[in-house]
């Protein structure tokens, strides 16, 4: 009975589009993995957003703005070090050129929210529409979370921005 259940579950995901969807986003180039984002801490208005983008071509492209309707403001931040002190830089844009895969990770570039209209829990979903120069908008949704997700724990070194 369990298996029977568990096929007609899979027949109604693939019935919803569900399994069509990412093909989809791969098949026009850009794809999005291992979205998350930090929880809040007490009146905390700011949090910051993570993901990996891999753009299997053909051509270069650019992530050019993200919007979120839990933030006020969105922005695209990277982190540099100024000697021993780590400083955040807004980006105007970021050059997704083809066959790679930019990382967004503490330490390096991030998805700034700022403004957040109500906090962050772990397990919260936070919706996300990442806007490209050539490509269609995306929407992805960033896990609330401590720690990165598994994809993205290799590269962690800790830092919080
Ligand atoms: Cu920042």
């Amino acid at each position: 009975m369990l298996r029977i259940a568990f096929a007609l579950g899979l027949f109604l995901l693939w019935l919803s589009g569900v399994f069509v969807t990412p093909t989809m986003v791969m098949a026009a180039g850009i794809h999005v993995d291992a979205a998350w984002a930090r929880p809040t801490f007490g009146n905390q208005k700011t949090s910051a957003a993570y993901l990996f983008i891999s753009n299997a071509g053909p051509g270069e492209d650019a992530l050019i703005a993200v919007k979120s309707a839990v933030a006020r403001k969105v922005m695209l931040h990277s982190t540099v070090m100024d000697g021993n002190v780590a400083r955040m830089r807004p980006l105007e844009s970021l050059t997704l050129p083809a066959g790679k895969t930019i990382v967004f990770e503490p330490g390096g570039h991030h998805i700034m929210l700022m403004g957040l209209e109500a906090p962050l829990a772990v397990g919260d979903k936070v919706p996300l529409t990442l806007i490209f120069k050539n490509h269609p908008p995306l929407e992805v949704t960033a896990r609330v979370m401590l720690q990165p997700p598994p994809l993205a724990r290799g590269s962690f070194s800790g830092a919080s921005e």
